[in-house]
């Protein structure tokens, strides 16, 4: 049988060892400026004045991260002072902590507790730059702002930066395991050891929290969401209360992930119904004993009857009941329920893309003020690209907030280089009635669209204990940016990418273009070459690597690619429109009238709501069947093109990191040629046609990606 896995020898040479750049710094690698733009920052920057009176932990984060910032940018930090004495100086405060900045007078109100100013000032006569704040955790994002704006070259006298984030929960969403196993992991094992918990607390967990705060991350929910009961107990929570501990300075607030029959696995219960008194009482005290430990803690997040998690429906009760019955455990401590609504059953025979909003819907009102639903971008399961999720827009009378999947789980893991900011920037900007009015989906998430009382904006995170953190250069890109777009659902992908690649690469301009250029189409190439024109759900079964769309008999048929792709003799697709499934009645009458016809409907999505005949016409003149094997074609040539775009920097980037990515774009390379063959095989052997005149047939038989393995293949459950 031959092995998925084997590879041609390597695309450049390996490194010597002893090199610098090993990623672990992220993008707050503060390295020395060139030395007129130094030296003119150094003057800005002499000193800075800090309220010394109880510096209290938060403040003194900010001046740590001054000082190493300044440090290592400007080769000596600067000194600091009580007072503004000379011309030079940053000035860090609230107007409540340093009665100076209360003096200036500055715009604070529409900055909340978490943003915060960076201007010039005139103090006693002496030109200063303030970085101002209503509380101190602004102050510190403040901070990583400014010393953001230097990194890149942005830093100047007249500097003016004034942002406030738009959602008030920004949460990474670990699917760590207790024993240190990562669900969907392709960076190693957790960054929490539970086991050495809460006794040793490993220093990197301080540069953790370090680059979540540096990206406006307010909160982590420190264990999977197919939950173990026993993060309730005693000893775990003690562990959770060691890692608040080492978070708070960064404002990053600890979660966990509830499993919902926690009451029967203590063995204290015999049901875990959500209207059983001893029930709802056994959760009061639970979370009277988190907020003994933990009195930041931030809730819970519970994924309950899906993929045969416990939950509410268990006991005849909805998940209103269980949102309702915890919220009201954990309201008097100001703690959220962030219950998801990724569920399904395979015992429903409905569509499946339908039955999230099927089940959600009629709660819309019915869940408490401190409950908000947590909804995945689309409605089927972060598939390389699915149309946004019709609860969008669709629940006026709930706090609903998205959650999004930094860990490449189907686009590629961790060796694929996929940038996420294009497929993010797509679903923030999507109309949901397509009216073209500003009803984007990123006012529902932003909460201004029903004036929610919460708004969240989630991400599965793809940090592990691999020395760069997120297993490859490239994914760090994901992170990042995960936090830009959480902070502000509006940003430009584009930008983002270019403020990572300065930070995290390299401030030289045509190595900034070039790399921009990589991950601008990066996201389109690799839907390209796994589900063009909206097909979806064609990946391996279990360990969801690699292209299976034969695949017909999980024991599960929801799990099945031949469900999503419905190819037959005749054509291909999953007809949700009224002549099919309907769910595309879930959306908006003027996205589900788009949506219905072949013709409208973007092409990108053509494939999810329609079957179509393989000789349907595309508006370009081509046959469905040519322009889907034209699209991965297209995949195929786009990760060529970014290998080739790679291969020029090699004098412009660091040797490890030059050769890691090299190294990864060859096993793209390889992984995109086996979707887009094994694919065609498949779908020629169904519509017996030939490859399309231009494109390559197959270079295996069906058979022969049929019978490859993906043995060891990461981040599987089983
Ligand atoms: C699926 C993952 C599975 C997760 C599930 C979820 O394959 O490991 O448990 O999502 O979101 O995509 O709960």
């Amino acid at each position: 049988m031959p092995d998925a896995t084997s590879c041609d020898g390597p695309g450049s040479e390996i490194p010597a060892t002893g090199f610098v750049e090993d990623g672990y710094e992220l993008w707050l690698r503060y390295r020395p400026l060139e030395p007129r733009y130094r030296a003119y920052c150094s003057l800005l920057l002499k000193y800075v004045v800090l309220p010394t009176v109880m510096l209290s932990p938060i403040l003194a984060a900010a001046r740590d991260e001054i000082n190493r910032g300044v440090g290592g940018m400007l080769g000596c930090a600067p000194s600091s002072e009580s007072a503004v004495s000379a011309d030079g100086g940053l000035l860090v405060g609230s107007p409540t902590t340093l009665p100076l900045v209360a003096s200036l007078d500055l715009p604070l109100d529409g900055l909340g507790r978490e943003g915060y100013i960076i201007c010039p000032v005139i103090v006693n006569g002496f030109a200063t730059t303030v970085i101002a704040a209503n509380e101190e955790i602004g102050l510190l994002y403040g901070a990583f702002a400014l010393l953001r704006a230097i990194q890149m070259g942005r830093f100047d006298a007249d500097t003016k930066i004034e942002s406030a984030p738009k959602s008030r929960l920004r949460l990474l969403n670990h699917w760590d395991n207790l024993d240190g196993w990562v669900e969907r992991g392709y960076a190693g094992r957790s960054i929490f050891n539970w086991w050495e918990l809460p006794e040793y607390l490993d220093p990197r967990l301080v540069d953790y929290a370090r680059a979540n705060a540096s990206i406006g991350i307010n909160g982590a929910v420190v264990n999977n969401v197919n939950a173990s009961s026993e993060s309730l107990t005693d000893p775990f929570l003690e562990k959770a209360a060691a890692l608040a501990n080492r978070f708070r300075a960064y404002g990053l607030r600890v979660y966990l992930s509830a499993k919902f029959s926690s009451p029967m696995e203590s063995g204290e219960l015999a049901t875990a119904d959500p209207c059983d008194a001893a029930v709802k009482a056994w959760w009061k005290q639970t979370a009277d004993r988190i907020y003994k430990l933990i009195p930041d803690f931030g809730g819970f997040l519970v994924k309950a009857n899906s993929e045969g998690q416990p939950g509410p429906q268990d006991f005849h009760r909805t998940h209103a009941d269980g949102a309702n019955m915890l919220a009201d455990a954990l309201e008097p401590w100001g703690g959220v329920v962030i219950w998801r609504a990724f569920v399904y059953s395979d015992d429903v025979p409905d569509d499946r893309v339908g039955q999230c909003y099927s089940e959600m819907i009629p709660f819309d009102g019915l869940f408490r003020k401190n409950v908000i639903l947590q909804v995945k971008n689309g409605p089927l399961d972060f598939q390389p690209r699915e149309p946004i999720n019709p609860l969008f827009g669709a629940m006026p009378e709930t706090n609903v907030g998205i959650e999004l999947q930094i860990t490449k789980e189907y686009l590629g893991f961790e060796t694929h280089l996929v940038y996420l900011g294009n497929l993010w920037q797509e679903v923030f900007s999507t109309d949901l009635d397509a009216r073209g009015c500003g009803n984007i989906v990123a006012r529902v998430i932003d909460g201004s669209m029903f004036a929610s009382r919460l708004s969240l904006v989630a991400g599965v995170a793809n940090v592990g204990s691999a020395r760069n953190w997120c297993g490859s250069t490239f994914d760090q890109a994901n992170w990042y940016s995960f936090g830009r777009f959480a902070w502000n659902p509006d940003c430009d992908a584009d930008e983002v990418a270019l403020e990572w690649i300065m930070l995290t690469l390299t401030n030289d301009p045509n190595g900034m273009r070039t790399i921009a250029d990589i991950m601008k189409m990066s996201y389109e190439t690799a839907v390209n070459y796994m589900a063009p024109l909206g097909l979806t759900h064609q990946m391996g079964t279990g360990h969801h690597h690699g292209p299976a769309p034969w695949i017909e008999d999980t024991g599960r048929s929801h799990w099945n690619p031949t469900y999503y792709n419905c190819a037959d003799a005749k054509g291909i697709g999953f007809d949700r429109t009224d002549a099919g499934s309907g769910t595309v009645r879930q959306y908006s009458a003027k996205l589900a009238r788009l949506y219905s016809s072949p013709y409208d409907v973007p092409e990108n999505l053509l494939l999810w709501f329609h079957h179509l005949s393989w000789g349907f016409v595309m508006p370009n003149g081509k046959t469905l069947w040519e322009e889907i094997v034209y699209h991965y074609d297209r995949g195929l040539r786009g990760v060529e093109r970014n290998r080739a775009l790679w291969s020029t920097l090699r004098d412009t980037i660091d040797p490890a990191r030059f050769y890691e990515v090299s190294a990864f774009l060859q096993i793209q390379a390889r992984d995109a040629q086996m979707w887009r063959d094994a694919c065609v095989a498949y779908f020629q052997s169904i519509n017996g046609l030939e490859t399309p005149e231009g494109s390559l047939r197959p270079t295996q038989s069906l058979e022969f990606y049929k019978a490859l393995t993906f043995r060891h293949a990461p981040g599987s459950p089983g």
